[in-house]
Parts: structure tokens; sequence; C-alpha cells
């Protein structure tokens, strides 16, 4: 531990240069050995030859160059990122241990595994490509400019974002889907016998993501499941300026049921090229899980602005700088006789003379220029290619087969749930690639039923239960997607999503952002949401939120009210992702899912039959009811059939003709629509039953008032308060009672029309 007094607070000093002086200092004072031949190992006893090891240190001395020409464009005012690879570059030992074709979830200090990679592929490092993204160049070939990441479609390596530990969840979840596709003869999107590497810092181990992703992986492999992913940990002993507890990450990771620990010194090419081939080989061969810890040491601080001599003593730093795994693969390689002392120091100066030259290129090139271009890759969207997708038909026989030859549209008009359920039937027959899973949803069929019997029907391969872990679940659609399937995952209630919304909102939507498009995750996530639960469940099975799903940029966002209308949005969901790689999420109104009747006990108006072709609701385009020229009522989801029957009784009892529009999309909202209704309306009563704040009511009043509308507006809607159980219930929620008062105040404001006037006259 670092004493106080011995750490300095001041500008963060740049040691850039002392890293740099070191390793041409000590390799200096290296001897010459007598020459080896390069295709003999490097070292007795190991695999690694001397060709192979020269290879590994040209990717390690790239990615040092790379870092510390990060640092002179930061300095120039042409670079925006500084965070580095210095320390860790043993990691490109990991690279030479894996496959090209192995899908790669890398730590943003994986600089010499990236170039490593490159080269296996290349042939020649892909220097540029990073720099370029440093220089945030829309020339970029990854993001195009929006992020520096380490990604490639070509290296298999899908850029990652910033946030720790949460790239976990789907690289476990891509091994997962990895095998169970194989199995099942899909064609995934990687070589046969392929395995995932994800990779991370000592500090992230303990992030919760990354426990519950490790933890996903020994639950997997405790009970003989395929899971074939090795998690390689490169610990420097500091997660930014916190210490990790000595031997923390050892103890708590080599002795976990279904998880098989290996180690090696990241600082040592041979040593960290052994475990890791180790480590490799017993995934690819056992398909199970491995923990890859590699001891590293961290240079040139956490990032460039970092003041690590406040936190670590002058000491301790030089200590690491004496360290450096540069200084100890050219030691090892001129020691070996592999190299010499001018080859090395040849090769130090041609790559730093390589990287300042493209640097100062990539520095030309241009970046972004408009919002248009930023925000391109966003959400692709192609509504002939999706319909042309809905229309795509299935395989008769199949159907057939699949529905015991009672084929549904044959059946009895039915509730939401029960739509749901066929919907789900049909497309699991029509899209082989399409699975469906989450907690329960298998031999129970989900928490409400929706899945009801469809294990049984597409077996338990495609329909599966989950563990319980609702990021989990996420990370398994988002890496089932990279994978090339698509996952259709339940999340039990809308309360539940919130505490894994970041597989969402950082991961699953950013990645074509942050690929342009080149990576894709197509999903739909289900959820059984809302209220109304007549008192029973209290606020966790009633939560009315969305808020952080509106904000979501790109994310499609449905949530039908009625039976036939959440089959054909289903419908489009899933061809969006399938064929424009869409993130989905399906809001499902829990208490519509049984409903039968509209206005009377035994009028089963909330039926509806069960259509098999193509038909479906296109992305954005929402439901128009009755004629009525008073009022627009605007709604969705339970909102949806309340505002139906106020609209009734409105008509019935005063004479007063509603249209009631169901938005059925919350994102993108059909604000054309909108205020097209509005217009002809001349008044607008917005019945939305998320919170006041951040619920979906804000953004239609806002789109009125963008869009000129200049009638009167009123908006109900849940109260900003947590649900509480029982009949008290009522007092935060939209009440059916509420909407007729509200539109009668409505009417009676300022002069009424004349019509309405007349009409209500005439009932009298
Ligand atoms: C979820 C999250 N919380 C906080 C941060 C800020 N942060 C970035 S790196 C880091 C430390 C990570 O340490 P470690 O996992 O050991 O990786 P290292 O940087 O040492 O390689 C923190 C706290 C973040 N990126 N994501
Ligand atoms: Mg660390």
């Amino acid at each position: 531990m670092a004493r106080r007094e011995d750490c300095r607070r001041g500008p963060a000093i740049d040691r850039s240069p002392i890293i740099d002086r070191n390793f041409t200092e000590r390799v200096g004072r290296l001897r010459d050995a007598s020459p080896r031949d390069r295709s003999l190992p490097v070292r007795s006893g190991s695999s690694l030859t001397g060709a192979r090891a020269i290879e590994l240190f040209e990717a390690q001395i790239g990615s040092r160059h790379l870092d510390l020409a990060a640092r002179a464009l930061r300095g120039r005012g042409q670079g925006f990122y500084t965070i580095g690879s210095s320390g860790h570059e043993g990691n490109a030992a990991v690279a030479a241990a894996l496959r090209p074709g192995d899908p790669a979830f890398l730590h943003y200090r994986s600089g010499a595994f990236f170039l490593a990679r490159g080269r296996q592929v290349f042939g020649e490092l892909p220097l540029f490509e990073v720099l370029l993204g440093l220089t945030a160049s829309k020339d970029d070939p990854i993001s195009g400019g929006r992020h520096k990441v380490f990604g490639s479609l070509a290296l298999q390596i899908p850029p990652q974002t910033s946030t720790i530990a949460s790239h976990l969840p789907k690289a476990v979840g891509a091994a997962f889907m990895l095998d169970r596709a194989s199995r099942l003869g899909l064609s995934v999107s990687v070589p046969r016998g392929a395995i995932i590497v994800c990779s991370f810092g000592d500090a992230s181990v303990n992030h919760s993501t990354a426990a519950g992703a490790i933890n996903t992986a020994c639950w997997a492999s405790f009970q003989g499941l395929p899971m074939p992913i090795l998690f390689l940990c490169e610990d420097n002993g500091l997660g930014i300026s916190v210490r990790s507890p000595p031997g923390w990450v050892a103890a708590s990771h080599s002795a976990r049921p279904g998880l098989r620990y290996f180690a090696g010194d990241g600082l040592d090419l041979v040593s960290a090229f052994e475990a890791a081939s180790e480590a490799a080989r017993y995934v690819r061969e056992t398909r199970r899980p491995a923990f890859l810890h590699l001891e590293v040491v961290r240079l040139l601080a956490h990032a460039g602005a970092d003041e690590e001599q406040a936190y670590r003593t002058t000491a301790e730093i030089e200590a690491d700088e004496a360290d450096d795994p540069l200084i100890h693969s050219a030691e090892l390689l001129i020691e070996t006789g592999v190299l010499t002392r001018a080859g090395v120091s040849a090769l130090y100066e041609d790559l730093r003379g390589r990287v300042t030259a493209l640097s100062g290129e990539a520095a030309k090139r241009p970046r972004l220029g408009s919002r248009k271009e930023v925000v391109a890759p966003l959400a692709p969207s192609d509504a002939a290619a999706v319909a042309s997708e809905v229309g795509r038909p299935a395989d008769v026989a199949a159907r057939t087969a699949f529905w015991q030859g009672r084929l549904p549209e044959n059946e009895r008009p039915a509730h939401l749930a029960e739509q749901i359920n066929r919907a789900l039937g049909d497309l699991l027959v029509k899209v082989p690639e399409l699975f469906v899973f989450g907690e329960d949803v298998a031999s129970k069929g989900g928490v409400y039923y929706v899945t009801h019997d469809l294990s049984r029907r597409a077996g338990i391969a495609r329909v599966f239960n989950t563990l319980l872990d609702e990021q989990s679940i996420l990370g398994l659609a988002i890496g089932a997607g990279q994978m090339g399937c698509l996952a259709v995952a339940e999340i039990q209630y809308l309360a539940y999503l919130h505490n894994a919304e970041d597989q969402l909102r950082g991961e699953a939507a950013s990645l074509q952002f942050f690929s342009r498009g080149q990576f894709k995750n197509p999903l739909v996530v289900r959820i059984a949401s809302y209220a109304y639960q007549k008192g029973f469940g209290g606020h966790f099975h009633n939560d009315n939120s969305v808020a952080v799903l509106r904000d979501i940029p790109g994310l499609i966002i449905a949530s039908p009210s009625r039976g036939d209308d959440a089959a054909r949005m289903l419908r489009t969901c899933v061809a969006a992702a399938r064929v424009q790689g869409s993130v989905c999420v399906f809001l499902e109104p829990i208490a519509l899912y049984m409903t039968k009747d509209l206005h009377q006990p035994g009028d089963g108006g909330w039926l509806t039959p069960y259509e098999a072709g193509g038909e479906h609701v296109p992305v954005g385009v929402p439901r128009a009811y009755g004629e009525g020229k008073d009022l627009l009522i605007v709604s969705f989801a339970n909102g949806v059939w309340m505002s139906l029957r106020a609209a009734h009784k409105l008509e019935r009892d005063h004479g007063i003709a509603c249209r009631v529009l169901d938005l059925r999309w919350l994102r993108p909202l059909p604000v054309e629509e909108l205020l097209r209704e509005a217009r002809r309306a001349g008044r607008v009563l917005v019945v939305d039953e998320t919170r006041r704040s951040g619920g979906v009511s804000e953004e239609i009043v806002t789109a009125l008032v963008e869009g000129g509308f200049k009638g009167p507006v009123r908006r109900l809607t849940a109260e900003d308060s947590y649900i509480p159980l029982g009949p008290a219930a009522e007092h935060v929620l939209v009440r059916e009672a509420d909407i007729e008062k509200t539109a009668l105040e409505l009417l009676s404001e300022g002069r009424r029309s004349a019509a309405f006037t007349v009409r209500r006259r005439k009932r009298r």
C-alpha cells in the first residue's frame, strides 16, 4: 500500500518518454547470443517457435507505439483517446493460442491481441485501423469515427463499449448459442469448432455483470450444457486507483464448479502462450468454460489524464516500468539468439517510424461531418424488406405438423395471450434460427402461459428455460443474434427489465452504431408489462415505467392492445430483426392477456380471429377506432381498452363522438397520423398508463406542439409513484371514469363546437 506522503497530487505526468527510453536502454545493455534456428521452440518444452515469437513481439511493439502515438496525437489535438494497452501486451500470445475465427469480445487494453490477430488474417499489423479510431476518422473501418474500439468483422472481433464487464453476458450467450445452433444444424456466423474469448480486467471481475456472466457459464457447464468460452482476466492489480486485494482473482475463480482455472505470466510470452494454449485446448475439446488468469502490469497510468502519482508511489510506478513486458520479450528473443540486439532495435524503430507516418496520415482523414452522417447506422429501416420477410410463406407441411393438424386460423377467436402464442408458434416453424427462452417459458409456458406448449411442439432445444438472471437472458439474446440466430426472449415483468436494461441500452442497441452496421444483434424482448392487476402483485408486478426504453436510440418499441395486432406486430418485429438487425421490445399488457370482453360481460369484443398469412402492422403504423370528430383519444395498451369503453359511454350518455387512436408503436411514434387525427378532431385527450414523468404522453404532447396543433390537449397519466398493493393502486393509475370526466371537461372548455352543442340539446 502506498504511503500517503509518498504520493503527490498534480497534473498527470506523461511517462511515455520514460518507458520508451527504458526499453532502448535495457535492450542496449543486453548481450547477443549465438543465433538460433527460428523454427525451433524459443524455450525448451514450449511450442512457441522463434519465428512465431518474433511475430508476437512485433504485435507487442506495434501496440506500444500506438499507445505512444495516441498521446502524441492527443497533445496535438488530433487524437481523442488515450486508454492504452501498455503493460498488457502479453495478450498477443492469447491471440496466437486461438484460431482467427474464434469470436473475441475484448477488453480496452487489447491492442497487441488485435494486432496479432490482424497479422494472422491480413498478413500485416492493422496499425492504420487503430490510428483511424484514435483520430475519430470516418474512415475508421469499424466504427466510422463513432468511437475508438477494437473491432473488425474480418477478425471476428465485435466492438465493445466502455462499460466494463457489460460484454460478458453476450459473450456467454454467444458461446452457448454457438454449440446449440450447430447441434440443430443451423449455419452460424463463425467457423465450426470455434470458441469464444472475452477479456477484462481484475477490477471488472467484481462487477455484478461479470459475476453474473461467469456464474451463468458455470451454471450451464455444471449441468453438462456446452459453454465453449475462455474468460481472460488481465490482472494488473488496479482498477484505476483501487488496488485489487492480492490473490483475490485466483482465490475467487480457481475453484468454481464447472470452470477450469489456468494461470500464466502475462509478462512472459512463453508462459502466456503456454497457459493460453492449454486453456484454449481445454475449452475447444471439452466445450466447457475456462478462466485464464494472466498477471500483467499497467504502464502509462489508467489513461492519459489519470494522475497516477496521486495514488501510487514513484517507486511502485518505476517497479512496474522495470517489468515492462516488451523488455521481457526482447530479453527472451536476444538471450535465446532468436534476434540480435540490433534486430530488436531495428524492429522497434521501424515500427515507430511506421506508426508515426501512419498517425500523420490518420490525422488528415475526414471526420463525421453532420448529424445525418453520425446517426446513419443507428436504426436501419426498410419497410419493403420487412413486409417481404413477413410475406415469405412458411412450409405448409411443417406448419401442419407443428400444430398437429389443428391450424390456429381454424380455431376459435382468442385473447391476446393465445394470439401471441400462436404467432410465436408460427414463427418457430418459419424461422429455423429463432429461439424462445426466459425464466419459466418451457414446461410452465411462461409467467402468464403465453409460451404454453411451444417447448413441446418446437423442442426443448429451441424453447427453453434460462436461469434467474435478466442480464444473462438479455446477454443470451444478444449473443444469439451475433452468432446468426434470432432470440425472442421473455422478461417476466417490466420491473425486472430495469435491473438489466443496460444490456439493451448500452449493448444491443448500440452495436450497429459502433460498427457501422457490420455487426448485428437482432432480437425481440417480450415483456409482461403494465398495471391493472386488480390490486394484486404490488409495484413490481404492475410497473408502468417505460422512460428508460423510450430514449434508447434506434430501439423499436411495440405495445399491442389486442390479439390480432399482437400477432401482426410480433411478425413485424421478428422480420425487422431478421432483415435489418432491429432490436425490438414488445410490451405486452398483462391485464389484457386473458381479456375477452369489451363493453359487456360475454360480448367477446376483445377476442380476435387468428390470421395465418403474411399480415403485419408496419413499424410506426397506428390503428384508429370510430369516426367521431368531437374528440381524439390517443392511447395504447390497456388505455385503448379503457378508452374504447369510455368512448362508448360518452356517445351513449352525452352524444360525444370520439375517435380512439391506438398508437401501437411507442417508438417510433406515429407522429404524422397523430397530427392528422388531432387536426381532424380539434381536441386531444391523451390516455397514458405510464408515468407522468418520462411517460409516453410527454412525447405525444411535444409532437402536437411541434407539429403546430393549436387545439386543447389534456393528458391523463399514472402518478409518479410506485404502485401500492390492493385497491389503493387505483389512486395512482389512470381510471376509466377519469377518461370520461376529462373528456367532458375538455369539451366544455372554451367555446363548444356548434355540432356538439346541437347534438347535446337534441338528446335532452
Ligand atoms: C460499469 C462501469 N463502471 C465504471 C467504469 C469506469 N471505469 C473504467 S475502467 C475502470 C477500472 C477497470 O479496472 P480493471 O477491470 O482492473 O481494468 P484495467 O483498466 O485495470 O485494465 C473503471 C472503474 C466503467 N467504465 N464502467
Ligand atoms: Mg486492472
